[in-house]
């Protein structure tokens, strides 16, 4: 039976000759244009990123490999008694695009057992800041603490070779994702459960051990395979995406650059919007003071929110034009695991109103809810109250999707980002015509 890593390599191999014979055939190929307004906002729509692992399109959402969410849950193995599949692999299928079988998913969940334990320094790292530390900040630290394990560092300064770069890559890669969920854990029971640390369980699964560490009790399992696996890839030019590439480009490695990409996630406008919904959430309940809600009132806040000229946190998207399917994904396991409970009532009745006061309000491009207005809730109920820890269960699942593209990155020998800068009297000189866009020059 051939390992993950071996069919990784074959695949490597086949993907290769590809990318080499675009860029030396190819090269002068035009994808697209560049405007002013894309420029200084924020390069939305420039397609300047490749990858393979997912694609975003603006109206079905996000595919895996090509397979759209549910398609995803489907295929992959499961674990024995639950709904949902082992986060292993899911590793598999997003590194290789192809669907393991039970006995190769169960390698990696050996292989990531034996991988798990986080070295003691992390630990006293975490418990030497300041207890109310934001938990990203701790999490990004711990990721950033434990650069000094990276292999790639070691095979580099011995000089190897390009070709090779994806190989400790993957080591390393697999070394950390292995580690984070017990760092998740570590991090929550430092910060709110009196350091009261609970030891893995040598025999569980990623999201099995991570429930176990968290200490909660089933279905919590299922809800963190669920959860890591819907956070972990939306393409390449998100923020906590692009910016783990753009710091792997420099060849950095994984842990230099997940732990960038960690501080990017951190962003209210990014994945911090999770905790945010929830804040708007209890904000709005505490105003009503023991009141019902209702559509009315609802509207009200909604209206109040955005005259405060804030935004309202969970809806819009820079890419999506439809109610994210993660968020449709979400919604489903409410409606059948926690159909009455007051909050997934509220987040529905949240999802009625929004999308037209959004359209009234007239700016956003996208009304429609994101990832982050339904995932809160699920927490929520099963007892992870703390909400300004549910970033950092985004982070854990996001490294999936980043390391696997730095793996690739590196095993296609993509080149260090390095994008070109104008000037404001530039833009200003091709608006008027005084010069044309040609005569800003080359590359
Ligand atoms: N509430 C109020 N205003 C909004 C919202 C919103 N939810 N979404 C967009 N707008 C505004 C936006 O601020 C901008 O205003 P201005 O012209 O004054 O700068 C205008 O509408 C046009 O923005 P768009 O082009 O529609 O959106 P953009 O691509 O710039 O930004 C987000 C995308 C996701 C940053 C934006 O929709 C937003 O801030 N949403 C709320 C925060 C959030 O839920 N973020 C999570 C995204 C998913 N994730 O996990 O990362
Ligand atoms: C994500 O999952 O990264 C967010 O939806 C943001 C994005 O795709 O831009």
């Amino acid at each position: 039976m051939a390992t993950l890593k071996e069919t990784l390599l074959a695949k490597i191999q086949e993907h290769r000759p590809r990318t080499q014979k675009l860029v030396k055939e190819h090269a002068n190929v035009k994808i697209g244009e560049v405007t002013i307004g894309q420029a200084i906002g924020g390069a939305r729509g420039v397609r300047m990123l490749v990858t393979d692992i997912s694609y975003l399109d603006p109206f079905e959402g996000i595919r895996f490999r090509g397979k759209t969410i549910p398609e995803t849950f489907a295929a992959l193995p499961k674990v024995p008694g639950s709904d949902y599949p082992y986060v292993e692999a899911f590793w598999w299928f997003l590194l290789t695009g192809e669907v393991p079988t039970e006995q190769q998913t169960l390698e990696v969940v050996k292989d990531f057992q034996s991988r798990r334990a986080v070295p003691a320094y992390v630990g006293d790292m975490l418990r030497a800041m300041a207890r109310d530390t934001h938990p990203m900040t701790m999490f990004s630290a711990a990721i950033l603490s434990m650069q000094r394990e990276a292999l790639f560092v070691k095979r580099y300064n011995e000089g190897m070779k390009k070709d090779e770069h994806w190989e400790p890559t993957y080591e390393d890669s697999t070394n950390l994702l292995a580690k984070l969920p017990s760092v998740a854990a570590m991090i929550y029971r430092l910060k709110y459960k009196d350091d009261k640390q609970i030891p893995a369980d040598p025999k569980l699964d990623f999201g099995g051990n991570f429930a176990h560490q968290m200490g909660f009790p089933k279905p919590y399992d299922d809800v963190a395979r669920m959860y890591f696996i819907l956070h972990s890839d939306h393409e390449s030019g998100n923020v906590s995406a692009h910016t783990t590439h753009l710091v792997a480009s420099a060849l950095s490695d994984v842990y230099y650059a997940l732990s960038a990409g960690i501080n990017g996630l951190a962003g209210p406008l990014h994945g911090l919007a999770n905790q945010e919904v929830l804040r708007w959430i209890m904000k709005f309940q505490e105003k009503l003071g023991g009141k019902e809600s209702t559509e009315e009132n609802v509207k009200q806040a909604l209206w109040d929110t955005l005259k405060a000229g804030q935004v309202i946190p969970g809806y819009g998207h820079a890419v999506l034009r439809k109610t994210d399917p993660r968020y449709i994904a979400q919604m489903e396991f409410c409606q059948k695991n926690l159909p009455n409970d007051p909050l997934f009532k509220l987040v529905n009745m949240i999802y009625k109103v929004a999308p037209g006061v959004l359209t009234e309000h007239g700016k956003t491009k996208n009304p429609w809810p994101n990832v982050d207005a339904q995932s809160g809730v699920i927490q929520w109920y099963y007892g992870l109250k703390e909400w300004d820890f549910y970033t950092v269960l985004f982070g854990v699942g996001r490294a999936i999707g980043v390391l696997t593209n730095t793996t690739w990155d590196r095993a296609l020998g993509y080149a260090i980002e390095r994008p070109k800068s104008v000037t404001t009297k530039m833009l200003e000189d091709v608006a008027s015509q005084a010069i044309k866009a040609d005569d800003l020059g080359a590359d």
